[in-house]
């Protein structure tokens, strides 16, 4: 079983009805899906993942004397001593940095900064073609979504990009790469490694992988389309296991709402059927930063709550 891979490009021609449909099932069905011919040029993407490795390699030393690191070294010794010992609920197994439109970005590789500005604009019009073409599954005015997140077009949306790196673990039975969470904003973008896999999504009760296609970007739905949906389509959760062998990395970008918009479903004929409750994002922000790694439902309630 295989997350859909759909051909971005047919939205527009004779197959744009079969696109939505696909893009419609791939949002119900499975939270997640990868798109092909999604306009980013390929040369962008080679540069990307060229700066983010050569980024990390300037990072690797500081891996060696981190958390994850750490704790995991004594939890081997733990082992030899104890026999037996329960996996780090605590860390994950990666080094990570997030580029914000206001925040300091690594300035090595010359490249870094001119390059992944440059994919970002690029990501963030994919992400609202994305959204443009929910919007129209969903019944809804085409920007729709853009403007909910945009609290009515008077605050910008939070577009943020997070550059992973997981590298090679001696005992991924001891860490995960990344513990199983839904992701809380709205689309999520990610172009994964196409060489070294790890990313997991949870169907039907079992783990399934993501598997890596050559320049593919995949699509999932975060928590803020499942209220806005309301349920229609599901914030899935995923994990990412650390490779034994192998360096794994991604770049994540999230299109979310503006913190000071209002995130509710959208009007269903009867007010009484909206399954989820209306909050503003920086609240549903402030119970998720504490709670990320555990069941959503709880979230929704408290973020509602505050
Ligand atoms: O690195 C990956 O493949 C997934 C990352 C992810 O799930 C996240 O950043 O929320
Ligand atoms: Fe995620």
């Amino acid at each position: 079983m295989a997350i859909p891979v759909i051909d971005f490009s047919k939205l527009e021609g004779k197959e744009t009805a079969e696109t939505l449909a696909k893009i419609a099932n791939g949002c119900e069905e499975w939270g997640f899906f990868q798109l092909l011919n999604h306009g980013i040029p390929v040369d962008l993407l080679e540069r990307v993942k060229k700066v983010c490795s050569e980024c990390y390699k300037l990072r690797e030393e500081g891996f060696k004397e981190s958390k994850p690191v750490q704790l995991l070294n004594g939890l081997v010794n733990q082992e030899t001593e104890e026999g037996t010992v329960k996996l780090l609920d605590e860390v994950d197994w990666e080094d990570v940095f997030v580029l914000q439109d206001d925040n300091e970005w690594p300035s090595n590789p010359p490249e870094f900064k001119e390059t992944m500005m440059e994919y970002r604009i690029e990501l963030k019009k994919l992400a609202e073609k994305v959204m443009e073409a929910m919007d129209v599954n969903l019944g809804l005015e085409k920007g729709y979504i853009k403007k909910a997140f945009s609290g009515n077009g008077r605050h910008e949306p939070f577009f943020g990009t997070k550059v992973s790196h997981y590298p090679p673990c001696p005992r991924p039975d001891l860490v995960n790469g990344l513990r199983a969470h839904t992701d809380a904003g709205g689309v999520i973008l990610l172009f994964q490694d196409d060489q070294v896999g790890g990313l997991q999504i949870l169907r039907n009760g079992r783990w399934i992988d993501v598997q890596p296609v050559e320049n593919a970007i995949v699509i999932n739905v975060g928590d803020q389309i499942e209220v806005l949906s309301n349920g229609r389509y599901k914030s899935v959760w995923h994990r990412v296991v650390a490779p034994p062998d192998g360096n794994r990395s991604s770049v994540a970008s999230f299109y979310n709402p503006s913190l000071v918009a209002t995130i509710a479903p959208v009007a269903t004929k009867e007010e009484a059927c909206a399954s989820y409750p209306k909050y503003l994002f920086g609240d549903y922000m402030n119970v998720y930063v504490k709670q990320k790694f555990q069941p959503k439902e709880p979230r929704f309630a408290a973020g509602a709550a505050m």
